[in-house]
Order: C-alpha cells, then sequence, then structure tokens
C-alpha cells in the first residue's frame, strides 16, 4: 500500500469503526485487508480499494442453501481458529437464510427467504452448498415441501450471482460417487449454466471470504477457470508448494503409514498423494489460519485430490497421482543430500553423484539427482499413458 493512502486510511473513521467492529486494530485490519488483496492476486494498491469496500459498502444479501452434504463447508467457515475469519465472513455478507444457522424454523424460515429474495431481487448471492439429487424427480432431498432442484431454481433466477461451495455443489462430490443412486448432479448442471465453484471437502474458508470481498470491491466475481474456479485459488498444484516437495525431488518417500519415512516428514506420493494432479491452494493457505494452520499433507496424510471431479472419491486412495507438471516451485529450497544416497536411488544417480563428488560439485549433484527421480517419474508416468508432460505455468 502506497504509504500516503496508507496515512489516509489510517485516519479514516470509517476504517476505524470496521477495524472495532472487528475487534482488530487499525493496523491489524489493514494488513488483514492486504493480505486479502494479496491472495486475489490483485495490483499494488488494490489493498487500499478492498479495506475501503470491506468497510463501507452495503454488505450484499445472501441466501445459502443447504441439499446433499455433510454440512463441512458451513463448518468450515464457522469453525476457523482465526477468531477474525468467521467474524469478517459475517461482517461482508448479511446472511439472510441459512437453514442450519437459523434459530427459528418451518414457515418461519420460508417466508425469511421469499421476503430476502424479493427485498434484494437481482442483487442477492445465492450460495448453494451441497449436490442435488436429480433421479425418480429429486424425491431424494426435499425442503419445505420442494424438492432441490426447484429450490435452487427458484432462488437462482433473480440472484446477482451464484457460488457452488465445496465439491458437493461443484461438481456432485462425495454423494455423486459410483453408484450415485440419488443421481446428484453439481449445481452448474441442474441450472444448465457455469456458475462459480469452490471445491474442497470442505472448502477453504478463506477462498470464499477472498471471492466475497472481490465481488463487494469491484461488483464482480473473480476470474475462473473452466470449471467456474476461481484463478487466484485453482491455477496451481499443490505439489508446486508442498512443503513435503524437496523430499519428492530427493527421492525421500513414506513407504507406509508410520514407518521411518513417514515419521521424518517425506514425501507421501507413494502413499497416493494427489498433489501432483490437484488444482487448488491448500499448501499455500492451509486450513484454520494462514500461516498458523494445518492441512492434510502437514499432518501426515496424502492429499486424496477432494477439489478435482474424476479423481477425489473416485480414484482409489492409494493409487499414484499422474505427474502434471515436474517443475518444482521456485520458491521451495532445494534440500541437499547429506550422505547415504538411499536406497530408493538407482545405481546410475548413485555414479553420478560419487563422480559429482570427486568433483567438487555436491549441489549439482543433488540437483541431478532430483532431476533423475523426476525423469524417473516422468518415464513412469508416459507408460501409464498419462500426460506427463502437460504442465501449468510456474
Ligand atoms: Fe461436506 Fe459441504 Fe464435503 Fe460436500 O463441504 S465437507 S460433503 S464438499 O458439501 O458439507
Ligand atoms: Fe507434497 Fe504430495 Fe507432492 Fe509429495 S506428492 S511433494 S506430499 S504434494
Ligand atoms: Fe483436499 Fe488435497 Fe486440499 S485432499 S483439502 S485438495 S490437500
Amino acid at each position: 500500500m502506497a504509504k500516503q493512502q496508507l496515512i489516509s486510511l489510517e485516519s479514516d473513521s470509517r476504517i476505524l469503526a470496521a477495524a472495532e467492529r472487528l475487534m482488530m486494530t487499525r493496523r491489524e485490519y489493514l494488513q488483514f485487508c492486504a493480505a486479502l488483496a494479496a491472495t486475489l492476486g490483485l495490483p499494488q494498491g488494490a489493498d487500499a480499494a478492498v479495506a475501503e469496500a470491506v468497510a463501507t459498502k452495503r454488505r450484499p444479501s445472501v441466501i445459502w442453501l443447504h441439499f446433499q452434504e455433510c454440512t463441512g463447508c458451513t463448518e468450515s467457515m464457522l469453525r476457523s481458529e482465526h477468531p477474525t475469519l468467521e467474524k469478517l465472513i459475517l461482517d461482508v455478507i448479511s446472511l439472510d437464510y441459512h437453514e442450519t444457522l437459523f434459530a427459528a424454523a418451518g414457515h418461519q424460515v420460508e417466508a425469511a427467504r421469499k421476503t430476502a429474495m424479493q427485498e434484494n431481487k437481482g442483487k442477492y448471492i445465492l450460495v448453494v452448498e451441497g449436490s442435488i439429487p436429480t433421479k425418480d424427480g429429486g424425491i431424494y432431498c426435499k425442503i419445505g415441501g420442494k424438492t432441490a432442484i426447484e429450490l435452487l431454481k427458484e432462488c437462482a433466477a433473480d440472484a446477482a450471482a451464484v457460488i457452488a461451495i465445496g465439491s458437493c455443489a461443484s461438481w456432485g462430490g462425495m454423494p455423486s460417487t459410483g453408484p450415485n443412486p440419488t443421481g446428484a448432479s453439481s449445481v452448474a448442471e441442474v441450472l444448465g449454466k457455469p456458475v462459480v465453484t469452490i471445491p474442497g471437502c470442505p472448502p477453504n474458508p478463506y477462498n470464499f471470504l477472498s471471492t466475497v470481498v472481490h465481488f463487494l470491491t469491484f461488483g464482480a466475481l473473480p476470474a475462473v477457470d473452466h470449471l467456474g474456479r476461481p484463478k487466484f485459488a485453482y491455477s496451481r498444484l499443490i505439489h508446486e508448494n508442498c512443503e513435503r516437495r524437496a523430499h519428492f525431488d530427493a527421492g525421500r518417500f513414506a513407504m507406509e503409514f508410520g514407518d521411518e519415512g513417514h515419521r521424518k516428514g517425506h514425501c507421501l506420493y507413494k502413499l497416493g498423494c494427489k498433489g501432483p494432479e490437484t488444482y487448488a491452494n491448500c499448501s499455500v493457505i492451509m486450513f484454520g489460519d494462514a500461516g498458523a494452520g494445518t492441512w492434510p499433507v502437514a499432518c501426515g496424510h496424502p492429499c486424496i485430490g477432494c477439489t478435482e471431479q474424476g479423481i477425489g472419491f473416485a480414484k482409489p486412495i492409494h493409487a499414484m497421482a499422474k505427474m502434471k507438471n515436474i517443475e518444482p516451485s521456485v520458491f521451495l529450497p532445494r534440500i541437499v543430500e547429506e550422505k547415504g544416497l538411499g536406497a530408493s536411488l538407482g545405481a546410475a544417480a548413485v555414479l553420478a553423484a560419487v563422480a559429482g563428488a570427486a568433483a567438487g560439485a555436491g549441489v549439482m549433484v543433488t540437483k541431478n539427482l532430483g532431476l533423475s527421480h523426476q525423469a524417473e517419474e516422468m518415464e513412469k508416468a508416459k507408460k501409464e499413458g498419462s500426460k506427463a508432460t502437460e504442465s501449468t505455468e510456474v
């Protein structure tokens, strides 16, 4: 943020009021908005616009529907470790209809939904959590006597924007796994038009917040990929920024849960980690709280690819991921092999290491070891007929 902008925002009474509402200092509030702007990939100076919008803009009305799901999306939004995250979410939106959070029930709740829709016609955001059962006329999920299909179509008709939150709403998720007895479908399939999707089971609440803040600041939803996922959150493979990536490059893997490699925090690729074919920012922003939180791989569990249709809940848990991009993130340090090159490395790599060490080129050897391992993986992926060379920008 430019110094002049910072000074004027710091003395802005509206900023102070927003900070107080969120029980933050002005500085913390501005830092939080700067972090949001950075997550959104906005250009320098946009953090001031974000801070001002969150502090001053009329909160958009949100109608939140629940269909076939476990309510994990809502839980993940409300149970964030950082006390300000859920507060901020509930501060930037006016949550006018949410079945599981409403104290009221029955007709009162239905009346609240209709009132919110009428009063905010064409302006409200419709958030849908859960997949929509389409078999047998949609009878497998009914609320207030209406099927999920009817409710979704009715609420989407006058919405300014539709957001499918979680993998269930984004592409069917867990309820749609074979044999899919209810015909569980995504929001886009039922509406017959693309919508913004925030997949994940559960999705990261920070990605939802950032999407809504983008809408609040610019009056439009962020740029999305071909699956409707905001590019700021889903354009990088988890593998590119994984904290275990240096172990992958050096060929150090956990081979069994609880073995030495697992205890030492080695790469989980051989336990079926789907990070190399899963697009999401879990490894960067984590859950609970950015910087202080955690995520599946940090807990020792391979990524199951919950943000990816055809991978999460579809591919067997121990099946190896297809390598989509063998280039490591430029931000991650390479690990220098200390000693004992490990049985998993091929004889050629060992010979190269010895020769290289003799030449006093230790660092280069480590790089070569990583590359020789990567080449092995690529070769294997090619044999399996995968698109091993398909890559994204790094
Ligand atoms: Fe659950 Fe949401 Fe998974 Fe689905 O998240 S965490 S089953 S994505 O719709 O409640
Ligand atoms: Fe991380 Fe999984 Fe990639 Fe290993 S395979 S570096 S654990 S994302
Ligand atoms: Fe899901 Fe993998 Fe992230 S399992 S939460 S996409 S680490």
